[in-house]
This record gives structure tokens, sequence and C-alpha cells, in this order.
């Protein structure tokens, strides 16, 4: 087992990446190595469905399932060994598929093949053993002898980029959202790493590829988002709970919601948002149901005592899944989609009659608490809205700085660093967040500036789009760069979406931003250094250092 991709990796002496029998996360050995072949497989894929594509030849279909399957080896995501055996055998059936439609119309072009990529020359195999013995020859640190630990880290910059991006290609996939284009570039940059790509400037390239293709992904899921639930609108969200039958829905998945919500119509239960979930209350196809009735709890790392204390059903519909086993809720939690965890139930097709069950026969809260209500819902067109206010104040004096403090949240406690950072900047700047990363000081009121509230929520991590429209109407407002506005970036990463939204604004040249607690383990000295002479991006250290270098520079 070697894995490398999160923020809680394990680090121990000589040794970096969880390489034991388990990693940090609860991931097995078994379902790391089978991990390892998939996203081999998938790159197999990705070689035919470029070759097909010279030819013309799309299968959405399977466009479709190669990046909702990449998306199942996120953190977090999928725990169980058997469903990885599933995703190997439908990759042979589509590589398979693919190869065949390729070598036909090669043949009747009269063209000769390309040759073959490492990844799609493998022989694989059938069983579960013979699997995990390829794995040795497709884990992705297994030329760090020959090829030198720069080009291992660059390629896993780009390898977990571009998992992130799959993730989000599958949000806006479930809300009926494709571009070929988009399916297009991920085959070929898969299909390279495929490849085993050795050259630096090249890879380094990709990485930035990745992060523009993600920004265009970015655009196609919030016009999903905005198509089928409408646009956000400033909305307050009580925090507390109230007497009654319950639902917790956490994930991304806001087409989840929505069916649980249409099929709980009338049933006496109420429905919760947990962590990324929060910014549904905000759409107005989602707020308009009365009985989606809060927000309880906070962020994923958290889980393990909220959904205990629960008394309902449990949904994830996306990442951050933890061991729902130690504190014995796993009988009242579901997965969805590509989650899964041994031994919890999975959904499968759209009917929640199970969840709902299960949630009719808990006791629910016997009690209502006091409401305490957050303000949620500054996503772009909110935003813009207010763009002339706040520019204003802006002329005006009123108005000095921006930060944008978000991203992912976890256990470590360096992460209080966040908390300090929203509570020590001054009292006449702005503060964006996103993600779940702002569960660690959005139930705090931070007041406003003549109206303009300090703290805009603007929803989960890939609105990190809505924060650069904003900043790109500024700037074009205020007649400067994007790097000229009075705007900070300080961001917390945890997990593969993080990477390719940081990828994604580096692509798009913004300098300057904090990122923390740590650098990815898998980014060496040289790569930092050379990330943070092209880009000026800044490890975050002490909240006082930080912010008078931010408003001193
Ligand atoms: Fe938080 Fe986890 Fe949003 Fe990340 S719920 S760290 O996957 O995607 O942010
Ligand atoms: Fe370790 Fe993170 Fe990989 Fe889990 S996802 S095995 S914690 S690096």
């Amino acid at each position: 087992m070697f894995c490398i991709q999160c923020e809680q990796t394990i680090i121990k002496s000589n040794i970096k990446g969880c390489s034991y029998s388990k990693g940090m996360c609860g991931k097995t050995a078994e379902v790391s190595d089978l991990q390892d072949v998939l996203v081999a497989s998938l790159q197999r894929v990705s070689f035919w469905a470029t070759l097909c594509r010279k030819y013309g030849i799309v299968v959405r279909d399977i466009d479709r399932w190669s990046a909702q399957t990449f998306f199942s080896t996120l953190t977090n995501v999928n725990f169980d060994a058997d469903r990885m055996l599933e995703y190997l055998e439908q990759a042979d059936k589509n590589s398979l598929t693919l190869e065949k439609l390729a070598k036909e119309a090669a043949h009747n072009f009269k063209d000769n093949l390309p040759s073959y990529t490492y990844a799609a020359q493998l022989n694989y195999p059938k069983t579960k053993e013979a699997f995990l013995k390829l794995s040795t020859l497709v884990m992705l640190n297994r030329e760090q002898d020959s090829v030198g630990k720069d080009v291992i880290g660059l390629r896993l910059l780009v390898l977990y980029g571009l998992k992130g991006t799959a993730a989000y290609m599958e949000h806006a996939a479930v809300l009926n959202q494709f571009n070929q284009e988009i399916y297009t570039e991920y085959h070929q940059i898969m299909s390279i790493l495929g490849n085993n790509p050795t050259d630096i400037d090249q890879l380094f390239q990709l990485s930035m590829q990745v992060g523009q293709l993600n920004y265009k992904v970015m655009e196609m899921l919030d016009n999903g988002v905005t198509t089928s639930f409408g646009h956000p609108i400033p909305t307050q969200v009580n925090t507390k709970p109230i007497a009654g039958k319950c639902i917790l829905v956490s994930g991304h998945d806001f087409h989840d919601l929505r069916l649980i919500l249409e099929q709980t119509q009338g049933k006496g239960i109420n429905i919760y948002t947990h962590g990324e979930m929060l910014p549904a209350h905000a759409y107005p196809e989602l707020k308009k149901y009365s009985h989606l009735v809060g927000n309880y709890g906070t962020a994923w790392q958290n889980q393990q005592t909220e959904f205990a204390n629960f008394p309902g059903a449990i949904v994830m519909t996306s990442n951050c899944l933890i061991n729902p086993f130690t504190r014995g809720y796993a009988d009242r939690i579901f997965t969805r989609s590509i989650v899964g965890w041994p031994g919890v139930t999975h959904i499968k097709n759209n009917d929640f009659s199970q969840v709902i069950d299960c949630a009719l026969n808990q006791s629910g809260f016997s009690y209502t608490e006091l409401e305490h209500y957050i303000t949620i819902g500054f996503a772009r067109n909110t935003l813009i809205n207010v763009a002339p206010k706040v520019l204003e104040e802006i002329k005006l004096g009123n108005i000095k700085h921006f930060f944008l403090i978000g991203g992912c949240d976890g256990s470590k406690s360096e992460r209080h660093y966040y908390y300090e950072m929203a509570n020590n900047v001054p009292r006449n700047s702005i503060i964006l967040t996103l993600g779940c990363g702002k569960f660690r000081f959005n139930m705090q009121n931070f007041g406003d500036i003549n109206g303009v509230p300090r703290l805009l929520d603007i929803g989960q991590c890939n609105d990190a789009y809505s924060a650069i429209q904003l900043a790109l109407t500024l700037s074009q407002a205020l007649n400067c760069s994007v790097n000229e506005l009075p705007l900070t970036l300080v961001l917390s990463w945890f997990e593969q979406k993080a990477i390719v939204v940081l990828l994604t604004l580096l692509s798009l040249g913004i300098k300057g931003i904090y990122a923390g607690p740590t650098m990815p383990e898998f980014l060496t000295d040289n790569l930092l250094q050379v990330l943070q002479e092209k880009f000026d991006l800044h490890k975050t250290t002490r909240v006082d250092k930080d912010l008078n270098q931010i408003l001193n520079s």
C-alpha cells in the first residue's frame, strides 16, 4: 500500500505516506491496492477513449462512468473492496468495448495503431488475488528510485488534481451537465498519466492544464446547480434541533437532497443538512420545502460524535465518510452513488424508502432547542448584485481588504489557525468563505460594514467559481488586475478537490495565496520552491505574522 493523497497521510521518520496495513482514514491496504489497479484500468480506458475520439467515436456512458469511478478513489469516499472489484470488472468491459471500436475505425481508415501506453499494455486479470499481485506494478511511487521524487511528486499533483476534477464532473453529470470537450481533455490527461511521464516541464504544464480544465468543470457545475435549483439567495438557517423524526443529509449532492425532500413530503420527518450540504438552504428549489428545517452539526471530521448523537437516519451522498461502526450508528447510515463502506446499506436506485423507514423507527428529537441562525447564500449572483454597494464602501474607505478563508476542514489542531485568522482580520475587512473549513467560525456573528455583512458564505468548495467571478467583477470595476485587488486567499486543504481548486487558482495566475495548515507531503522542497517563486505561494505560519505580511506588503 502507498497512498499520500490527503493531509492526514501518515508520516513516520523516513516513511512518507500511508504504507502499512491501513491508512489514517481507515482505508485498508487491500482497498488501496485495488484502487491503484483501478486507476491504471481507468488510464487504459482513457487510452482507448482518446483513440476513439480521433475517429469521432464518443461513448457517453463510458465517459460518465470513467469520471464517476475515478471519484470513488478520492479520500473518504469508498472503503469497500467488493465495490472496487465491480469497478475493475466494468473497467475491463468498457476498455474492450472502446478498443474494438477504435481498432475497427483504424482499420477502416487504414491507420496504424499508436504505441500502447504502460497502463494500456498491462495484462489485467480477473480475480482479487491477481489484482493485488498486479498492484505492485502500478503502485504510484514504484519508480521513485529511477525517476526521482520531483517527478513522482508532479505526477501525483496532476493525478490527484484530476481526481478532484473528476469528482466535480460527476457532481455536474448528476445534474445532466456534459461537455464533450471536457471529457476529451480528461481522457487525454489520464492517458498521458498512464504512460509514466518523466518530463518535469510537461508535468508542470499538465498540472496547469488540469487547473484550467477544472475551471471549465466548475463553470459547468455552477450552471447545473443554478439551472436545477435557482440562484442562491441570502438565507437564515437554524442550526439547532427541532422536536420530531429526522433525516440528516451530508456530502455535496443536492440532487439526492431534493429526492429525499420529495419522498419525505407529508411524512412528518424533518430534514437537516450536514457539512457541505449546508448551502442547500439558500437555493429556491430546495428551500421551498418547509420540512428542510435546518443544519445539524459541523464539518466531516466531527461526524462520529454528531452522527452518534443524531436520533434519526443519515445519508452520505459523497465525501467525506469516516468509519460508521465505531460509534454505533452503522445501521442507520446509508451511502449513495460512489460512496461505500462494507456492511453499510447502499441506496442504488432513487428510492429512499429504506431511509424513511429507518427514520420513522428512530426516536427523533424529543425537544426543540433555542434557535440559532446563521446567514448563508452569497454565491455568484448575490455577490455580483452586491458588488456596487461593496465598491462604494471600498471607495469611501470603509472596506479595506477581503479575505477568502475557506477550503477543507480536518482534525489537526493546527487548523485553529483559520478560526484565529477569521477573528483577527481588521474590522474594516470582509471575510468570504466556502467549503467545510468555514465551520471553524461560521456560527459567529461578524457584524456588518454599513449593511454589507462581514462574513459572506459563498457555498461549497466548488463555489470557488463564484469567488473568482466576484474577484473578476471587482477587478473590472476598479480597473486593476485580480492580483492588485485588496484580496488575500487563505486556503485550507485536506483532499483532492482542494488540490484542484488550488491548481485552478494558480492556472488563472492568482498570486500570493496562503495555503495550509501543512503543504501536501507529495510536493518536494524543489516543487514547493518552484510554486513559491512562480506564484508567490505561502505556507501559513502564525496568524499575527501572516496578517502583518498580508496587510503591509
Ligand atoms: Fe470538506 Fe470533505 Fe468539499 Fe472536501 S466534506 S474536506 O471532501 O470536498 O470540502
Ligand atoms: Fe492515507 Fe489519506 Fe490515503 Fe487515507 S486517503 S490512505 S489517510 S493518504
